[in-house]
Parts: C-alpha cells; sequence; structure tokens
C-alpha cells in the first residue's frame, strides 16, 4: 500500500448483505482492507461500540463509520465510480435508492412470520412491486447500454449486481429471466477482472 494511503477495516457479519458492494469497490480499486466478518455470538457485546449499534462499520484509519452507502459513497468518489459529473453521481444515488425501496419491499416479506400474510405479500411483489420497479431498472440500463448510469462503471452498477444476485438466491435462479439488461448488467460486473477474482476468494454464504 502506498504511503498516505488510510487503513480500512470493514467490519460486518459472515454475509453479503449491505456490506457486497463496498467489498466490490474495494477489489475494483485494488484496494487492501481487512475484511472482518463478526460471529453472531460477538454480536451483543460488539453492538455497544459501533457508532449506531449497527454494521456495517469501515474503520478508516481507525475512526469508525457507519452506514453503507454513505461509506460506498465516499470510497466511489475516491475512486471514480462516481460517473462522470455531479449529475451522473447524483443518478447513482437515485438508483441506489429506488433500488432499496424495493429491497425494504423484499425484506419486510422476508421478516413476515405469519405464513398467510408471507404469501400474499409474496404475491403481492412477484406480481405487482418486482416488475414496477425491475421493468424501469431494465428499461434504464437497456437506454445506457448495459450501464445503471451514463455509460461507465459506477458504484451503482455494483449495488445492482449484488443485489440481482440476491434476488436470484431468494426467489429461483430464473427471477430475472425476463430481464435480460439486468442479467447482462449482473454478468459483466461479475466479469470484471478484479470482481471475478473477488468472486472466487470470497467466503462464500447464502446472503
Ligand atoms: N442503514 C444502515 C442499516 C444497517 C443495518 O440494518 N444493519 C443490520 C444488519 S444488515 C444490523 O446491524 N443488525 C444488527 C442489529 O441491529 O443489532 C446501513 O445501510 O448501514
Amino acid at each position: 500500500m502506498s504511503e498516505g494511503q488510510p487503513t480500512y477495516k470493514l467490519i460486518y457479519f459472515n454475509v453479503r448483505g449491505r456490506a457486497e458492494h463496498i467489498r466490490y469497490i474495494f477489489a475494483y480499486a485494488g484496494v487492501d482492507y481487512v475484511d472482518e466478518r463478526i460471529p453472531v455470538e460477538r454480536w451483543p457485546e460488539l453492538k455497544k461500540s459501533m457508532p449506531y449499534g449497527m454494521l456495517p462499520v469501515l474503520e478508516i484509519d481507525g475512526k469508525p463509520i457507519a452506514q453503507s452507502n454513505a461509506v460506498a459513497r465516499y470510497l466511489a468518489r475516491k475512486h471514480n465510480l462516481v460517473g462522470r459529473d455531479e449529475w451522473e453521481a447524483m443518478m447513482c444515488d437515485v438508483l441506489v435508492d429506488s433500488l432499496g425501496d424495493l429491497k425494504q419491499f423484499i425484506s419486510q416479506y422476508r421478516e413476515q412470520e405469519d405464513q398467510i400474510k408471507k404469501e400474499e405479500m409474496k404475491a403481492k411483489l412477484l406480481k405487482e412491486t418486482i416488475p414496477f420497479y425491475l421493468n424501469k431498472f431494465e428499461q434504464i440500463v437497456s437506454d445506457n447500454g448495459g450501464y445503471t448510469v451514463g455509460s461507465t462503471t459506477t458504484w451503482a452498477d455494483f449495488v445492482f449486481a449484488a443485489a440481482l444476485e440476491d434476488f436470484e438466491t431468494i426467489f429461483a435462479a430464473t427471477a430475472l429471466e425476463n430481464y435480460p439488461g439486468l442479467r447482462a448488467l449482473k454478468k459483466r460486473v461479475h466479469e470484471i477482472p478484479a470482481i471475478a477474482d473477488w468472486l472466487v476468494r470470497r467466503p462464500h454464504t447464502e446472503f
């Protein structure tokens, strides 16, 4: 690591979850970091020492910084992954936050314990909510020739690639069959050599 480069420790659980796009940024930018994965048994004790009692947290030169997307945006700015201008940087945020809304609906479904309500939620998600969002994203990616924003790789591409992998795990490997542009986006990101290398090296986890 060159002198003057901060030291980074990414603290999260042993899952891809809200940290995987940060790991993609580090891989893409070739930045060294400690990928600390906290066993769930250690969490109750550690929780008290985290800025907002949640993970992920990125320690930058020992200073703990919370909020996955604030961290990702910071690293993306440093490593030229926010598009070509302020407009594109904003569009990255729009895409990431809109996808975040969809992920929130999916989390509510996954956390629902009443089985009848859960089935109803699943039906609505598959029939209405997911097509509503994915059709919009598909159109945007198709208009941009395979990119979520503009015509360059951005951190929004990484957020999408990681989330699309999760959708296939949660619903089915065929979940993206009507969305060729999104499938191609995920494939393109996963074939970037530094990311492909990370995918081989990373611990295997379901999510
Ligand atoms: N907005 C936060 C949400 C963080 C969050 O929900 N973290 C969960 C894991 S994905 C967590 O720490 N759960 C353990 C707890 O709340 O005790 C972010 O994106 O970083």
